[in-house]
């Protein structure tokens, strides 16, 4: 079976930066894909998304060795064994809150005896070659969010629960677990404190502890903590950062009068 690079560099203790998609394309998931980036999540909860999307765009990654993942709207086992069998490497599930909803995410994700998985990997099975149905339970990730007040107080239960291989924070929901605005790259105290305690929490049940941000800053410091897999940032964003960057520039250029657009 196709090796999950990611995953083999979390378990060597290695970081990977990965990108977030959000536009349901297949166009602009090789273009990511071809950037670089370790691994990308192609989001099925909140990004613009859906299974036929889903199915241009795994195709479009694997042009690459990017590793495939993707965040499914919820933590139900039908979607979970669907995104599988379309051939995601890794599956990141919202809002677990307790040792019950990690243990059913990691349940949807392996195929007996170790899980509830249902055996059919019609895409998968050519991305992942030979082997897929034997190795699929050690090669395929499983990731259970920490974003919610229910989690931070279940979160030696969530992190410790076999077969996670790692935890993605979800640093906008948090924020609003903690009483703040949704903003994910915050400095807010409370908000760090979650982020220090939740990764220290991954070190010591040995799981890869992994962030969502929006900005190269974020990143870097996420890195000097120690999280081995951030998200540097969403295609929509990149997108929209670069445009407004240079309309910006080009409109300065402009007589005063003309500078705000018609
Ligand atoms: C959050 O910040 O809550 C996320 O889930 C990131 O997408
Ligand atoms: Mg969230």
């Amino acid at each position: 079976m196709r090796k999950n690079r990611s995953l083999a560099a979390w378990r060597e203790g290695h970081t990977t930066i990965g990108g977030w998609l959000s536009i349901g394309n297949g166009y602009t998931a090789e273009l990511m894909a071809g950037l670089g980036f370790d691994w990308l999540c192609v989001d099925m909860q909140h990004g613009l998304i859906d299974y036929q999307d889903l199915l241009a765009m795994l195709p479009a990654i694997s042009t690459t060795d990017t590793t495939p993942i993707v965040r499914v709207p919820w933590n139900e086992a039908s979607i979970i064994m669907k995104v599988l069998d379309a051939g995601a490497y890794g599956v990141i599930v919202p809002m677990v809150n307790n040792r019950a909803d990690a243990e059913r995410a990691v349940a949807a994700c392996r195929y007996p005896p170790d899980g509830i998985r249902s055996f059919g990997p019609l895409r998968a099975g050519i991305y992942g070659g030979r082997g897929y149905g034997g190795q699929a339970n050690s090669e395929l990730a499983c990731i259970p969010m920490v974003e919610t007040a229910e989690a931070l107080e279940n979160l030696d239960e969530i992190v410790s629960t076999p077969g996670v291989d790692g935890i993605l924070i979800g640093p906008s929901d948090l924020a609003l677990a903690l009483g703040l605005p949704p903003v994910g790259d915050t400095d807010a105290a409370p908000h760090a404190e979650a982020v220090k305690r939740i990764l220290a929490c991954c070190r010591k049940h040995g799981v890869a502890a992994g962030i969502f941000t929006g900005s190269a800053a974020y990143t870097r410091r996420y890195i000097d903590m120690g999280f081995q897999f951030i998200s540097l940032g969403t295609d929509n964003g990149f997108l929209a950062r670069a445009a407004i960057q240079d309309l910006k520039s080009v409109r300065e250029a402009l007589p005063e009068r003309e500078q705000t657009g018609y």
